[in-house]
């Protein structure tokens, strides 16, 4: 941490400390390396550190894209591998080869893809109600660049039908027990109608084969939508005539009366928790905002607890997944301050002061408050 402090001010040095790192041991459940300085670990899952975001580009660089596991990563033979689409809303079962996707046409898209339960730390930390699951800081989130197959390509390969209703994405991992009990394999049912519209069966990240970690041989990319939508080392999909579920719809990944669709909006600092920041002297704060429902159109910036908020400097495009964007701030005396970063969405979206509370703690949307001090 106290690297990154240092680092700061001097943009453009915090790249060659991250390369450098240390060889990492064995992480288990994971299978790339998890630098300290780049990854905070949460047992099967691991979330990027925001400050280590500084400097880079649009995309997360796959190596530094977060994980998060149910069980384990499996490493899976592209040789023997099949994704078979299966049921009664279609003419006939298919199954596609590894070879098979790649000589499909392909779309290519920049996405996000978040975990319903990122920032959930903040429940407890900022609104003294802790919510039961992993204690996602803001990390649990990334940007790449996806290409693959779109899902309908192969929906319509299979002959769907027009009474299908929904389709149900199966991962090839081990099945996961909770609480001693079964669940099975991790799979979560998705209405046609997203499924045709933009979902893609992407075997490319950033210009790469998918690594293993992120789903080798396809996985599903599902714009917009929690993360886990988005199903990993894709082994089949059920394509039905009636409402499918599975335990990641009926009790996980849902609040009181619906299942967990679009992401809210957010916004992170690039900058440590607690950054140590020089008095009287200016710094540009760098952050990132985002939303599942649409583009940022505005994000807000406050540096006296809420009291004035200014206009962040943001691209003139707007981007397809998050919306980069800048502040310069001069901290005028030494101590400590909390800075606030509020995004706006397309759709009129933003983000309040509280996050509505719920159990699992999903979709913390407040406004963060980003704790730094002047010296
Ligand atoms: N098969 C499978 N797919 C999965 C998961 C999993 O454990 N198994 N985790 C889901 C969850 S909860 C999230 S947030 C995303 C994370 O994707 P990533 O690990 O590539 O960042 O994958 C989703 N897909
Ligand atoms: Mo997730």
């Amino acid at each position: 941490m106290e690297l990154h402090t240092s680092a700061l001010c001097t943009l453009g040095d915090i790249a060659p400390l991250i390369r450098n790192h240390p060889a990492s041991p064995p992480s288990g459940p994971i299978v790339k390396p998890l630098p300290h300085d780049l990854f905070i670990v949460h047992g099967r899952s691991a979330e990027m550190r925001w400050e280590a975001m500084r400097g880079q580009g649009y995309h997360v660089p796959t190596e530094r894209f977060f994980v998060r596991n149910h069980t384990s990563t499996p490493i899976i033979d592209v040789r023997t591998w099949r994704l078979r689409l299966h049921g009664d809303a279609l003419r006939a079962p298919r199954t596609f080869r590894y070879e098979d996707l790649l000589a499909l046409p392909a779309t290519t898209r920049d996405v996000t893809i978040e975990c319903a339960g990122n920032g959930r730390s903040l429940f407890a930390g900022q609104q003294g109600t802790p919510a039961t699951g992993t204690q996602w800081r803001l990390g649990g989130i990334g940007v790449a660049r996806w290409r693959g197959v779109p899902l309908s390509t192969l929906l319509d390969l299979a002959g769907i039908t027009k009474d299908a209703v929904d389709v149900l994405p199966v991962g090839l991992d081990q099945e996961y027990v909770e609480n001693g009990v079964n669940l099975g394999h991790v799979r979560r049912p998705l209405p046609v109608a997203k499924a045709l519209d933009d979902v893609l069966v992407a075997y490319e990240m950033n210009g790469e084969p998918l690594p293993p970690d992120h789903g080798f041989p396809a996985r599903l990319v599902v714009p917009g939508w929690v993360g886990v939508a988005s199903i990993k080392w894709l082994g089949s999909i059920e394509v039905a005539a009636r409402e499918l579920s599975s335990p990641w719809s009926t009790g996980l990944y849902r609040l009181a009366d619906r299942p967990l669709t679009t992401q809210v909006v957010k916004s992170a600092f690039e900058l440590p928790w607690e950054a140590r920041l020089e008095a009287g002297r200016q710094h540009i704060l760098h952050g990132r905002s985002w939303s599942g429902a649409g583009h940022i159109v505005k994000v807000e910036v406050s540096v006296d607890g809420g009291r004035s908020w200014q206009r962040a400097h943001t691209r003139k495009r707007l981007a397809a997944a998050w919306a980069p964007w800048h502040i310069a701030w001069c901290p005028p005396a030494p101590g400590p301050y909390t800075l606030l970063a509020r995004a706006t969405d397309e759709t009129g979206a933003t983000q309040p002061v509280r996050a509505e509370y719920n159990p699992n703690g999903y979709l913390f949307d407040a406004v963060v408050e980003h704790p730094v001090t002047a010296v």
